[in-house]
């Protein structure tokens, strides 16, 4: 084996190369490149925006006249700057929600902006938010509904290729997609060319998801799909914004379906003998740590009680503080937060959410504001460990203060102890821990202890994954020692952040 030597690998790649040479056997499912990228991205919002906007209501019938989309001062740059200044990396817009209607000009119908006022019928919205996107540096996606209540084919073999065509055009004409949203309600009544009528599907085969997702995967290698069932990002559970607690970023796919389907996953539970989780979304929630499959958690929820604006539900916009509380609940969980803000009739996001947005970002910045372990660059922390993959530092516990998302620290043994010691007192709120996932999730509990003359434990928990945001009260300690009591493979660390929230 070769000894390593501090100083004898400055180049950053032959660092890269060392570790790839030396690193633990990657353990259990781990993500694929595309979900690497995702994990990095941790807040984005959602748009929804269609003629529900304009005839209030939350599920379009299909029967709405194009007419009626009609924003008065549709402005992308107000959107997308609003979004951004949120600290949001990315936006999934509403091409076309279950109402049918398209927000750009399909080819494929004219149930579309092509008859609507609104720029004369010459308009698109797709393309406007895509633009505005890729102008102020966020990521764009697109929200496709499956389930079209316009559509006189809905619930026929034809209509699956109506879907594929849209899917083909929105995945192959606006620029790089970081994701596409495939929303699992599905089937139901609706105008369907004027049939009125109630249609019923298929879940599972309807849609021929393998073949469909193949058109993403060909035109978008990049983006991640999102359904309550994968392939890439599955649904949480709820549309509350929450992840569970432990939130495991694996779970085995077989018995879940886009469109939660009760009776299919009591097939699956009890083939399996899964008695942990009472229902799918349970199982969404939690995932499962010894899950076959990669398939992280994205909590989506909206700034406002309903999906699509509603000028009544002006004085019912969450608080930067509520707000702020989710993030910690699914980003601080390893899971990430898709935060719906519904343009107006304007075609802007109104001002009052624009505020909240603006007190949110301020708190979370204000959490992150005092960094303690690097933050004296004469004086940094000092970091022990007490076991060191092959006692190489390129393994080292101090890469987990290095602000380097490549190094890490990897442990021989499944229980290991950090300690960071600050050399003074510090007062600190908040820890951040991220394992190298990369080479999979293998903590499965962990502690937190502080020295008050010998080490006390403030915390404790499950899961840590992409990451984990630990925040309590204000303490004052020396030195913070992390446990790892258990893990299903010796540990692997990226990150372990300490700060003190100046909003506390
Ligand atoms: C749900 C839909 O039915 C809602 O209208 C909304 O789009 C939400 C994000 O997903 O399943």
């Amino acid at each position: 084996m070769m000894t390593y030597r501090a100083g004898d690998a400055d180049d950053v790649r032959s660092h890269g190369h060392r570790r790839q040479e030396l690193a633990p056997e990657p353990f259990g499912p781990v993500p694929s490149s595309r979900q690497l990228a995702w994990h990095e991205l941790e807040l984005y919002g959602f748009l929804h925006f269609t003629v529900n906007t304009f005839t209030d209501r939350e599920w379009g019938y299909g029967d709405e006249s194009p007419n009626l989309f009609d924003p008065s001062d549709f402005s992308a740059n107000q959107i997308v700057e609003t979004a951004g200044q949120a600290g949001m990396a990315g936006l999934i817009l509403t091409g076309k929600h279950h109402d049918g209607f398209c927000l750009w000009p399909s080819r494929y119908t004219d149930h579309s902006v092509r008859r609507s006022p609104w720029r004369r019928g010459e308009g698109d919205i797709v393309r406007e938010i895509s633009d505005a996107c890729a102008a102020g540096g966020l990521r764009f996606g697109v929200y496709l509904s499956p389930w079209d209540r316009n559509h006189a084919d809905y619930g026929r073999p034809e209509y699956l290729r109506y879907f594929r065509n849209q899917l083909e055009e929105l995945t192959s004409e606006y620029g790089d997609l970081f994701e596409v949203w495939f929303d699992g309600a599905n089937g139901g009544d609706g105008y369907y060319g004027g049939a009125r009528e109630t249609r019923r599907i298929d879940r599972r085969t309807y849609y021929d998801w393998e073949n469909t997702w193949e058109i993403v995967r060909r035109n978008q290698p990049n983006a991640v799909m999102f359904s309550d069932a994968g392939p890439d990002i599955r649904w949480v559970g709820n549309e509350d914004g929450i992840a569970g607690d432990p939130c495991w970023a694996t779970v085995t796919r077989r018995g879940l379906f886009p469109g939660v389907d009760e009776e299919a996953f009591r097939t699956y539970a009890a083939a399996e003998m899964v008695d942990a989780w009472a229902s799918p979304r349970d199982l969404l929630n939690q995932g499962d740590p010894n899950g076959e499959e990669w398939l992280p958690a994205e909590c989506d929820v909206s700034i406002r009680p309903g999906w699509f604006y509603h000028t009544a539900e002006d004085g019912a916009v969450r608080s930067a503080d509520n707000l702020f509380d989710l993030y910690l609940k699914s980003v601080g969980r390893g899971g990430s937060l898709l935060l719906n803000l519904p343009p107006d009739r304007r075609g802007r996001i109104h001002e009052t959410d624009v505020d909240s947005l603006r007190g949110f970002r301020a708190r979370v910045d204000r959490l992150f504001a005092h960094e303690l372990a690097t933050a004296d660059p004469q004086a940094p922390a000092a970091v022990t460990a007490t076991s060191t993959r092959g006692d190489d530092p390129l393994f080292g516990a101090a890469n987990l203060i290095d602000g380097d998302r490549d190094s890490y620290w990897a442990s021989d043994e499944p229980q290991a102890d950090v300690v960071l010691d600050f050399g003074r007192e510090v007062d600190f709120t908040t820890v951040s821990l991220r394992e190298a996932i990369g080479l999979g999730q293998r903590v499965r509990e962990y502690a937190i202890d502080v020295d008050r003359g010998g080490w006390k434990e403030i915390a404790r928990g499950r899961s840590i994954g992409s990451r984990r945001l630990v925040h309590g009260e204000r303490r004052r300690t020396r030195r913070i020692r992390l446990r790892i009591t258990e893990s299903a493979a010796p540990a692997v660390l990226r990150e372990l952040g300490v700060y003190l929230d100046a909003g506390a």
